[in-house]
């Protein structure tokens, strides 16, 4: 399959195979534990190319200095290295302008910001924020913290057995008290891909904002936040082949101004007295302190690169992965898929009878496969399953049909050594 859409000038060739793109991720050349890696945990965090590495090499190397600051030759070089990767966010994510578009350390604290900032101005007593039976702890845990501030209620849109929101739910919990909803875009324990077009349309119609978490979207589909319209759109660099430390905050210019500034200090200023601070304007007003600006430019390096990618060959390559593993998976006796909605991404949730899922995880450990077992930081979802923990597949476009053939061989030593 051809996965590589256009040229990246001197960085990389122009349409590779799935098995040409494995190349320029250097650690998936490892061996663990005497086995050749089998990475099948990119929703914990994905490998980063060569191209990434090097560009965050080059700056420390060669234009490290603090940003927003110097006159001076490097601090302005280093300015517009970070800055640029401002614009190529907005592109990447057909925002309207750079402003809409702050640098934070990962989804986790861009879901903080909003629940902090807009969740201060916009709470109130007897309000609602609504979140969903799907949603990451960094989607639950910091509107309980605001709710709670507040005077506010946390409700829960349900799902079904199968790991689907149930829509005529949703449609019943949006009311005059919802003051925001906050969605994941594809649930990291189950693989479910929500109809985030759909619900944000459904919340308009009531005058209510929506935040997106994409931190497992925007690796594995193409994301247009005009498109969905939404208000909030949070992601991770390290889910998409950048950096860990750095993520984007997209935020509508209208909301974000009307916000008060999330954290205090340098660089989000216009003049500090004693008496009065004035703000910068956006994005910086949300931007205090220096950032990781390395990271920053990591994060610019693995947009060009997925720009390069064919994202609609990527997704069938994905979806390729995950229908083949779930047949394979579904072959063995014993095991139990967690998660089987309709519309999934490459993400697999299973138990096997009466083995723990983190026994699973060790012995495909000493056979150089890695996958996460566990909670997967979303605890109500296991609860709705009665389980304490889940095995759990997560594939990337460079993930391929033999290593899940790996997984397989794995699952069945699995059997035989604790079955
Ligand atoms: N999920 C996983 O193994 P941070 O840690 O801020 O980069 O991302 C948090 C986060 C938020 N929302 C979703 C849907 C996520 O999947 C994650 C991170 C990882 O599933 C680590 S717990």
């Amino acid at each position: 399959m051809e996965i590589l859409a256009h040229r990246i000038p001197e960085v990389l060739p122009a349409a590779m195979s799935v098995a040409g793109c494995r190349h320029h991720f250097p650690l998936l050349r490892q061996w663990v534990n005497g086995k050749p890696l089998v990475y099948l945990d990119n929703a914990a965090t994905s490998q980063k190319p060569q191209v990434v590495i090097d560009a965050m090499m080059r700056y420390y190397e060669s234009e490290n200095s603090n940003i927003h600051r110097g006159v001076h030759t490097l601090s302005e070089k280093a300015t517009q290295a970070y800055e640029s990767v401002r614009g190529k966010v907005a592109h990447f994510l057909n925002a309207a302008s750079e402003r809409e578009i702050i640098f934070v350390r990962g989804t986790t604290e861009a879901i903080n910001l909003v629940a902090f900032s807009y969740g201060r101005k916009a709470l109130g007593p007897g309000d609602e924020v609504l979140i969903s039976a799907l949603e990451h702890h960094s989607n639950i845990v910091p509107w309980q913290i605001a709710c709670e501030e507040r005077g506010a209620k946390l409700r829960v849109v349900p799902m079904d057995d199968r790991g689907e929101l149930i829509q005529e739910e949703y449609a019943k919990l949006l009311t005059s008290r919802t003051k925001l909803v906050a969605l994941t875009h594809v649930s990291n324990a189950l693989g479910t891909v929500n109809p985030v077009r759909e619900m944000i349309a459904e919340a308009h119609r009531h005058g209510i904002p929506v935040l997106i978490d994409g931190a497992q979207g925007v690796p594995h589909m193409p994301v247009d936040v005009r498109a969905l319209d939404a208000d909030f759109y949070a992601f991770s660099a390290h889910k998409m082949f950048g950096p860990t430390g750095v993520g984007i905050l997209y935020g509508k210019a209208e909301l974000l101004e009307s916000m008060p500034p999330y954290q205090g200090g340098g660089d989000m200023i216009k003049s500090v007295t004693f008496e009065k601070t004035t703000y910068s304007d956006l994005p910086h007003k949300f931007e205090a302190g220096t950032p990781n600006i390395g990271g920053g430019i990591g994060l610019g390096a693995a947009i060009d690169y997925l720009n390069a990618l064919d994202m609609k060959a990527v997704m069938a390559h994905e979806h390729d992965l995950l229908v083949y593993a779930t047949e394979q998976l579904g072959g063995i006796e014993a095991v139990r898929i967690i998660g089987t909605a309709p519309r999934k991404a490459g993400v697999i949730s299973f138990v096997m009878e009466g083995i723990h899922p983190h026994d699973i995880g060790t012995i495909l450990d000493a056979e150089g496969i890695a996958i996460r077992t566990g909670h997967h930081c979303a605890q109500p979802v296991m609860q709705r399953y009665g389980l304490p923990a889940t095995a759990r597949v997560s594939f990337a476009f460079y993930n391929t049909k033999e290593e899940v053939d790996a997984l397989v061989k794995g699952l069945h030593r699995v059997k035989e050594v604790l079955g």
